[in-house]
């Protein structure tokens, strides 16, 4: 998943990213400059206390997020985001000049009135609003599992792995046959058939885990869900919807992302993590079968306020605040020894730092004693 958003920036033609580049920082609330991580950036779901890739759905609670790694002393020296910016650009946003009220939400206020698309070099195209959806409304995605389990043979000397169910996909009153044999680890192409229609997808590390998920309660669609934990326990779902003629491939989400039930969806890469209230820089949308990502342009508005933080983060002192990214990343360090323990511990976040992966990490803050300083938590693998 981490992927697909982080290969967005090609190298085409300069004036085209220029005038991209214009857009995105008129109209979204995600800066635009080089992109932070070229490693993915992403945390091992299987170290979360929550939203764990082989767990049910036993919590309850709606607010719980993925806790930090808590291995991080293990794992600091490796696979660290790039600080390698050569990019120039303002990444960053600006600064608030005054505190503000303590945060309450994340409200829907508009905070430019504008709205737009712009198209990048991969056709991709990003779409902006003058609102963000409310994250009260989202969910882990586990919740929206339905209870159903395949039969599931594993061959262990070729590592494939065949499935069969029967479950009315296509909301017509029938049950569909279902049957897929996948294989795991780049050994080959697999495939999914549905009725008869076949699908060919290449898995990078089926973990065998399969489900069944309502993505959007709107539509008559029930779609497959195949756990994958990809080149490096980056874990994602890949999905597949049958339409009641053909079975499509429908993208892959984030193992870790929260979903409203109603075709959207929230990365955790794009959730403020241990801070609280939560909020985010970015959802995605399915949109004709495709997920199209919106970049939430009242992110903004968290500058300046208050909130609190709680577990492990990184925490490097810093009396000046980061002119940009390139300088914020300047000083990321991941050595374990300056990780902090918070313990809900109020923060005041003076600037937050974007580029256009959307990965929101980079805080510059205020602790209750005026101590000010980067904070940032653990999001490699
Ligand atoms: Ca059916
Ligand atoms: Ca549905």
């Amino acid at each position: 998943m981490f992927d697909s958003f982080v290969k967005r920036k090609g190298s085409k033609g300069l004036l085209p990213f220029i005038i991209g580049l214009v857009l995105v920082l008129l109209l979204s609330g995600c800066g635009s400059g080089k992109k932070a991580d070229d490693n993915g950036g992403v945390p091992d779901p299987s170290q979360t206390d929550e939203l764990q890739p082989s767990s049910g759905t036993e919590s309850e609670e709606r607010d719980e997020q993925p806790s930090s790694p808590d291995t991080v002393s293990e794992k600091g020296g490796e696979s660290q985001p790039s600080s390698d910016t050569e990019s120039k650009e303002k990444d960053e946003l600006p600064p608030a000049e005054e505190p503000k009220e303590t945060a309450t939400e994340q409200t829907d206020d508009a905070a430019d009135p504008d709205e737009g698309s712009a198209t990048d070099d991969k056709g991709v195209k990003e779409e902006y609003y003058d609102g963000a959806p409310d994250f009260a409304d989202f969910q882990p995605v586990d919740r929206f599992f339905i209870d159903y389990a395949f039969d599931i043979a594993h061959d262990e000397d070729s590592g494939s792995y065949t499935i069969h169910g029967a479950y009315d996909l296509d909301g017509d009153g029938k049950d569909d046959e279902i049957n897929a044999v996948l294989t795991s680890y780049y050994t080959g192409s697999s495939t999914v058939e549905i009725d008869g229609s076949k699908l060919e997808h290449v898995f990078e590390n089926f973990t065998g885990n399969v489900y069944l998920i309502d993505l959007d309660s709107r539509d008559s669609y029930i779609e497959i869900a195949f756990e994958d934990a990809g080149p490096s326990a980056d874990y994602a779902l890949e999905l597949v919807r049958y339409d009641g003629t053909d079975a499509r491939y429908l993208g892959s989400i984030s193992r870790l992302s929260y979903l409203d039930g109603q075709g959207k969806y929230i990365s955790w890469f794009y959730t403020s993590k241990e801070i609280r209230p939560t909020f985010f820089s970015a959802w995605e949308e399915l949109t004709d079968g495709k997920w199209i990502m919106k970049k939430n342009p009242v992110i903004e508005q968290s500058v300046g306020k208050t909130y609190s933080v709680s577990g492990q983060a990184y925490f490097m002192p810093l009396d000046k605040m980061p002119g940009d990214m390139a300088e914020f990343f300047g000083y990321v360090d991941w050595n374990p020894d300056i990780m902090r323990m918070f313990d809900e511990t109020e923060i005041k976040i003076l600037n937050i730092y974007l580029d256009d992966t959307c990965l929101l990490n980079w805080f510059y803050i205020e602790l209750a004693d005026g101590e000010r300083g980067l904070l940032y938590f653990w999001v490699g693998d």
